[in-house]
C-alpha cells in the first residue's frame, strides 16, 4: 500500500494507532522503573506499518506534529492506568524536533501538567539530537521552560548524532540513553566496550543517569550489571507491548539480576574525580601570584553536596550499619574539614601549611574513603558470586 498523509492522519483518528510499552529496568533493584513509549500503526486488517516506515513520512510530510497531537491524549490516558497502579514509575514521550517547534504540542503539554492529566514525576520527554540540534532558539526555549516546571529530558539515541557533547552542554537532560548501536556490540568490540564505559562515567561526572538500549540477551544485561548504568531497556527484558499487556506483565512483578556494585564503583569514581579537582585547583592556585581563588565550579566544600555525599546521604543510605560504610563517613568529611582549611591557607598565603601538612592529610584520608568504598565492592561481589 502506498502511504499517504491522509492515510496517517485518518489513521491516527479511527484509532489505528496505539502505544506500546517497552519496560526499563534499574539495575541496582532489578525491578522495572519506568517505560518508554512507542507508536505504533496496526490496521483493521490486522497488519501492522512499522514506524520506520512511517514517522519518517509524516516527518518528510511535515504531519508529524498532528500525529504527535492526535495522539498525545491517547498517552495520557494510558500514563493515568499506569499510574494508578505503579505511581513511581516514570513513563517517557518520544518528541521530535517538529514537535518542540509546534507551539500547539507545548501548550498541550502545559495544558495537561496545569490540569492535572499527568504528575511531572512521572513524564520524561526523549529527545533526539536532532531534534536539538536543529537549534532553533524557540526549540530550546520550550524544553527549558518544560525542565523548569519538572518535566524530565532524556537524551535519545547517545552517541549516533555527529555533536553529542554539544547537545549535552546545552540543555538540562537528566539521563542519557546510550544508542544500542554501541550496546549490542559491547560484547564483541572492545572499543565499544571503552565507549560504553567512558560514556557511563561520562553521565556519572555530569551528576545525570545512564539508560543502555538494546539489552538483546542475557549477556548483555550481565556485562553491564556491575558497570554504573541506572537501567536496561531492550528485547531481553522485554519487547514493546500493547498496554494491557504490559499492565498484566508488571502484574507478575517480574525481577531481573541486581547489584549494587555499580554504585560502589560509581562512588569511587566521584571520590577520585572531586579529589584530583581540588589537586588541579590548589596547583593552579599556588603557581599564580593572583590573591583571589575561587573555588572551583563543580567543587563543593559541604560534605553533603559532593557527588560521594549526595550519594553517601541519599541512595547510599540503605547501607548504613554496615561496617566500611559506616566508616567511610569520617575520613570524608575529614577531607572536607581540610578543603576549607586549605581555601584558607591559599587566601592567608601560607602556602608552607598546605604543602607541609594539608596536602598529605587529604591524600591520608583520600586513601581510607578509597579503602572502605573497595572493600565494600569486594564484600558485594563475594556475595554475589557465594
Ligand atoms: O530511537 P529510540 O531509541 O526511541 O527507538 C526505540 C526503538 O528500538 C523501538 O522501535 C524499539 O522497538 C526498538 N528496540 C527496543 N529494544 C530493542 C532491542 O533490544 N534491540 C533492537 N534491535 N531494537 C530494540
Ligand atoms: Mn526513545
Amino acid at each position: 500500500m502506498e502511504i499517504t498523509p491522509r492515510h496517517i492522519e485518518r489513521a491516527a483518528l479511527r484509532g489505528e494507532m496505539r502505544f506500546d510499552y517497552q519496560p526499563k529496568v534499574s539495575f541496582l533493584t532489578g525491578e522495572v522503573c519506568g517505560a518508554e513509549a512507542l507508536l505504533r500503526w496496526q490496521r483493521d486488517d490486522g497488519s501492522e506499518i512499522s514506524p520506520e516506515t512511517f514517522v519518517p513520512l509524516a516527518e518528510a510530510w511535515g504531519v508529524v506534529s498532528d500525529l504527535t497531537e492526535a495522539m498525545f491524549p491517547r498517552f495520557l490516558a494510558d500514563v493515568s492506568s499506569i499510574k494508578a497502579v505503579h505511581p513511581d514509575h516514570r513513563i517517557a514521550f518520544n518528541v521530535s524536533a517538529h514537535d518542540l517547534d509546534a507551539p500547539r504540542f507545548i501548550a498541550m503539554l502545559h495544558d495537561a501538567i496545569d490540569e492535572g492529566h499527568v504528575a511531572l514525576d512521572h513524564l520524561e520527554l526523549e529527545v533526539t539530537e536532532g531534534a536539538v540540534v536543529s537549534g532553533k532558539p524557540s526549540v530550546l526555549g520550550s524544553l527549558q521552560r518544560l525542565v523548569a516546571d519538572g518535566v524530565e529530558l532524556a537524551m535519545d539515541d547517545y552517541g549516533m548524532g555527529f555533536s553529542s557533547l554539544d547537545t549535552l552542554h546545552r540543555l538540562p537532560f537528566s539521563s542519557i540513553k546510550l544508542d544500542q548501536s554501541f550496546v549490542l556490540r559491547v560484547l564483541h568490540s572492545a572499543k565499544s566496550a571503552v565507549l560504553v564505559k567512558l560514556s557511563i562515567a561520562m553521565a556519572q561526572m555530569l551528576g545525570i543517569r545512564i539508560v543502555v538500549e538494546g539489552v538483546e540477551s542475557k549477556a548483555i544485561y550481565d556485562s553491564l550489571l556491575h558497570s554504573g548504568c541506572t537501567a536496561a531497556q531492550g528485547f531481553w527484558i522485554s519487547r514493546p507491548l500493547p498496554l494491557e499487556h504490559y499492565l498484566n506483565f508488571l502484574d507478575e512483578d517480574p525481577r531481573w539480576p541486581a547489584s549494587p556494585i555499580g554504585l560502589f564503583r560509581m562512588a569511587q569514581l566521584a571520590h577520585h574525580w572531586q579529589e584530583r579537582l581540588l589537586i588541579d585547583m590548589v596547583f593552579a592556585a599556588l603557581r599564580s601570584d593572583d590573591p583571589v581563588h575561587e573555588i572551583p565550579l563543580n567543587f563543593h566544600l559541604d560534605e553533603n553536596q559532593c557527588e560521594l555525599g549526595k550519594w553517601y546521604y541519599g541512595i547510599g543510605e540503605k547501607f548504613v550499619g554496615d561496617p566500611d560504610f559506616d566508616a567511610l563517613e569520617k575520613p570524608h568529611r575529614a577531607m572536607h574539614d581540610l578543603c576549607t582549611e586549605v581555601f584558607k591557607a591559599l587566601r592567608t598565603g601560607n602556602r608552607q601549611r598546605i604543602l607541609n601538612e594539608l596536602l598529605n592529610e587529604i591524600s591520608e584520608n583520600s586513601c581510607r574513603v578509597t579503602a572502605c568504598l573497595h572493600r565494600l565492592e569486594t564484600r558485594a561481589l563475594i556475595r554475589e558470586a557465594g
